[in-house]
């Protein structure tokens, strides 16, 4: 989708920093971080949310969880094989979550203790 702005990042017409990158999957850093690590981890194919995502491709929606759990090894957020300090992996739906790009995407966000629960 040529208005997407994650399209146009898949396409690099609109530059990302890039942490971890397969065929089908691509993770940056969000612009506006909540957290001392904060990436987006999104299916390089245009889905709208979560949901139209698992139901158009369910291995494409296991390959996203599968970048998340690489980046958070890569940022340091989980030990290998274990689970700490931890990480929160959220994605927002909608107007009332405050979703502002209609591209699926996991926020991955990390790196201090995070409140819950978070609104
Ligand atoms: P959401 O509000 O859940 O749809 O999250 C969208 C996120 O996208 C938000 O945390 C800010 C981030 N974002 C918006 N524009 C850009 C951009 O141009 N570059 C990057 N890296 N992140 C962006």
């Amino acid at each position: 989708m040529s208005d997407c702005l994650f399209c146009r990042m898949v396409a690099g017409e609109i530059p990302a920093d890039v942490v971890h990158e397969t065929d089908r999957v691509l993770a940056f850093r969000d612009i506006n971080p909540q957290a001392p690590t904060h990436v987006l981890v999104i299916p390089k194919e245009h889905h709208r949310n979560l949901a139209a995502l698992a139901a158009a491709d369910a291995e494409l929606l296991a390959a996203v969880a599968r970048a998340a759990g690489e980046v958070a090894r890569q940022e340091g957020l989980v030990s290998d094989g274990g689970v700490e300090p931890g990480y929160r992996v959220v994605t927002n739906t909608g107007p009332d979550a405050g979703q502002s790009v209609d591209h699926v995407h996991l926020h991955l966000v990390g790196g201090r203790p995070l409140g819950w629960p978070p609104f």
